[in-house]
């Protein structure tokens, strides 16, 4: 008998996704640069699936504004992009006890396969936007074995250059807020210039950028934030005294303190060099002395992106901050 497609949304549904749209196999776009993964088995169709993510409930500040706590900050984002993964996780392995072969598909355009599922519209700022949470989600693609009839995409004839949804031509919000001007103001991002782009890239970041990213860990939203089409349906969430933020367990993380950070955000981001070179930058951004003998110790670790961004800092709490 086969399987029909309420039953596939119906699991997705239990497990707190939103949407679920279906496409043909020849949307799944590799993404620049990289291979496409083979599968064990000819996919059929692909399905898109979304789950809503999180902003905090004081709305984020802009990065630049380095408040008095002393810990670093995280786009709430991040925690909802964690339980996605795992709840498609689960999606997958129900899917396949149904007898339909299914692999998650990471290396490919999440957006475009989103957009030709039917799921939603291209904004200005680069990002998807479903009716119901606006661009606050997190999308992940599956390829399966079985066939259903895909949906009807949404105003995108070009894989290549979605067309933009209606609105944005006139607003320019996102383009004005951002604060290194990566946005083109077109629709599309130079990625070099977005401050996201190089959080957590194991890379140094550009000199220009680093006071910018202010106390930000992981994460840039202002280009979500100011925009007017984000609904008031998006999931607010309370900022907690996490320890894990606490700058007195960044610099110099132990493993309670990843492996929290981990579950929080996801393993991908709990690695010990990574941390460092962007919890240095906060340092710098915080201009504490306090956060000398850390960062000291950091300059001469074997990693010439936590030792820059730690000599970065030092020189500018001993020499450039603010009075
Ligand atoms: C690499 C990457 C980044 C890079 C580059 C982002 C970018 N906009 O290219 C960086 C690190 C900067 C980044 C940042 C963020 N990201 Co990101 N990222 C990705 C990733 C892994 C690949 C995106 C990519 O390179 N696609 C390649 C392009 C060619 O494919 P595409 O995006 O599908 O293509 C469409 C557009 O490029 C468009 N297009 C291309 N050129 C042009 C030109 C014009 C004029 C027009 C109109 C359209 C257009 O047409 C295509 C649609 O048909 C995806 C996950 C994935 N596997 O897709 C997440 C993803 C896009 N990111 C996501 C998120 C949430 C973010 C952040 C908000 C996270 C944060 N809070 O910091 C920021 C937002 C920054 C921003 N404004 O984009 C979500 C987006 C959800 C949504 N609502 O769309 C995704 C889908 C992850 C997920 N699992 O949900 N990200
Ligand atoms: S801020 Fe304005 S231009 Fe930018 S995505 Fe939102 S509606 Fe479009
Ligand atoms: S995520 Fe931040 S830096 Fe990147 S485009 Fe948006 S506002 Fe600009």
């Amino acid at each position: 008998m086969p399987v029909s497609r309420e039953i596939l949304w119906d699991i997705a549904r239990e497990l707190g996704f939103t949407s679920m749209g279906i496409t043909a196999p020849n949307h799944a776009l590799p993404l620049p640069g990289t291979p496409m993964k083979a599968l064990p088995f000819e996919p059929r169709s692909i399905v898109a699936l979304v789950m809503p993510t999180f902003k905090w409930a004081d709305s984020a500040s802009p990065p630049e504004k380095a408040p008095e706590k002393d810990a670093a900050e995280f786009a709430a984002a991040y925690i909802g992009m964690n339980t996605t993964h795992h709840k498609s996780g689960e999606w997958m392995e129900r899917v396949r006890a149904l007898g339909i072969q299914a692999e998650r598909l990471s290396a490919i355009r999440s957006k475009t396969a989103a957009l030709f599922a039917g799921l939603g519209e291209y904004r200005m700022n680069t990002l998807l936007y479903t009716r119901e949470h606006g661009s606050y989600i997190c999308i992940q693609v599956f390829a399966i074995s079985a066939l259903y009839e895909p949906d009807e995409p949404a105003r995108c004839g070009n894989p290549e250059r979605a067309d933009l949804a209606p609105g944005c031509v006139g607003c320019r919000r996102c383009v004005k807020a951002c604060p290194t001007g990566a946005l083109d103001g077109k629709g599309g991002i130079d990625v070099n210039k977005c401050l996201r782009f190089h959080m957590f890239s194991g890379k140094p970041t550009p000199v220009e950028y680093r006071r910018l990213m202010g106390r930000q860990l992981i994460g840039c939203e202002v280009c979500q934030f100011v925009c007017p089409m984000e609904p008031p349906t998006v999931g607010i969430i309370q900022r907690e005294d996490w320890p894990w933020l606490r700058m007195e367990n960044l610099l110099e993380p132990s493993t309670e303190t990843l492996d929290a950070m981990g579950k929080a955000i996801g393993v991908n981001y709990a690695r010990l060099r990574r941390v460092q070179a962007q919890t240095a930058l906060i340092a710098g951004n915080f201009c504490r002395r306090e956060y000398l003998p850390p960062l000291k110790r950091l300059m001469v670790v074997n990693d010439p992106t936590v030792s820059e961004h730690a000599q970065w800092a030092a020189e500018r709490i001993q020499y450039g901050c603010p009075e």
